[in-house]
């Protein structure tokens, strides 16, 4: 593995979008007890389902502990390969490796990360297992890597269409805790070298209480170029309404990198989801503290999907909006099976299915 000292756009590299072929996805087994209850027996089920729904269709690796490698490995179908590697928690979308390709090879990106927000308003530390997950990745994959490990970015921060467009919130990426020393321009340069991205849509929030400080991949997600889905209420005295009805405001009054105006899907919202008092019982502590409360309201979104070659990976939440959720997604992915996984122990640790998944794209000589 080489560390490349230019940038993507310069060497003709970018990254695809997710519903371009994949080569395969990259998952971390998910055990530390103050963010999965009950010492994450529950949250391991789900993850199970979902690695086995994408591996259908794509070459999955889970990476595992040296503590869970056996029972990684005797729970996850034959076909998911698992690895022994270290890390702080089970976000891969966030720390595993960004791709690019320029359609023969392909390169990763390792992005900073300091669980996000580092020492302002971070979610734990240390994350220094996490942080080296990246360069690991690249390694195993044997792959080159762009090392960006002082600009700090998590992958669930953007979603683009590959075709020059990226999307992601001004709550997260301005925020404090991540790049306090860069202007929103020196910020937006950074995409357009690492993704080749042309334009940039700022939608300002995300999810009302994501504590990723609003992740995009929460909130709006690609289905096709110039087409989205946006997690959407009608109920208006929800918090929700505002932040969604401010995106669908943006979205209406912008277009693509290609000068296409932006179709947007609604996606209703389930019923607020609220953690209960003994689930918070599962839950260790941290540094002495609860890491949640009961009744703290959970980020749930039907929008964290992930799309696999030839299924979407949804998370749905025993809520009536289930069901059309599952229908719009059937609707806007007619040649992909949709896969409805019961993600609320996914949701207690604080992300859902588009949040513990990377896919890696397809570089067409493989
Ligand atoms: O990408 C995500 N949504 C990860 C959230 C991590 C929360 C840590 N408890």
């Amino acid at each position: 593995m080489k560390i490349i000292n230019s940038t993507p756009r310069a060497d003709g590299f970018h990254m695809p979008a997710e519903f371009a072929p994949h080569y395969g996805c990259i998952m971390i087994f998910p055990e530390r007890a103050d963010s999965w209850q009950y010492g994450g027996y529950a949250a391991r089920r789900a993850f199970v389902e979902v690695a086995a729904a994408i591996s259908e269709s794509e070459k999955v690796t889970v990476c595992a502990s040296e503590k869970q490698y056996e029972n990684a490995r005797r729970l996850l179908p034959e076909r998911v390969r698992v690895v022994e590697m270290s890390s702080n928690d089970a976000w891969a979308r966030d720390y595993a490796p960004t791709f690019v390709t320029d359609g023969k090879t392909l390169r990763g990106i390792n992005w900073g990360f300091n669980a996000w927000g580092g020492l302002v308003d971070g979610l734990y530390f240390p994350w220094d297992l996490d942080d080296k997950m990246a360069r690991k990745l690249c390694d195993l994959y044997e792959i080159d890597m762009y090392d960006l490990c002082n600009f700090i970015l998590e992958g669930g921060s953007i979603h683009v269409d590959g075709e020059g467009t990226c999307i992601t919130t001004e709550a997260c990426l301005l925020s404090k805790g991540r790049n306090p020393n860069l202007t929103k321009e020196e910020i937006e340069n950074y995409l357009r070298e690492f993704l080749n991205v042309e334009k940039i849509i700022w939608l300002k929030n995300g999810i009302f209480g994501d504590e990723t400080n609003e992740h995009v991949d929460n909130i709006c997600a690609f289905v096709k170029p110039a087409e989205v889905v946006l997690a959407w209420t009608e109920d208006r005295a929800d918090p929700q309404y505002e932040l969604s009805r401010a995106c669908l405001e943006t979205l209406e009054n912008t277009t693509d990198a290609r000068g296409r105006r932006i179709k947007v899907h609604k996606m209703l919202c389930p019923k607020p989801v609220t953690i209960t008092a003994e689930e918070c019982a599962g839950l260790d502590t941290m540094n002495f503290a609860p890491t949640r409360t009961a009744g703290e309201r959970l980020a749930a979104s039907y929008v964290n999907f992930y799309i696999a070659n030839n299924a979407v990976v949804m998370p749905i939440f025993n809520d009536p909006n289930d069901d059309l959720a599952v229908d719009l997604l059937t609707k806007l992915f007619p040649t992909r099976k949709i896969f409805p996984v019961y993600a609320r122990d996914i949701l207690i640790g604080g992300g859902n299915i588009h949040c513990i998944t990377q896919q890696i794209p397809l570089a067409k000589n493989e």
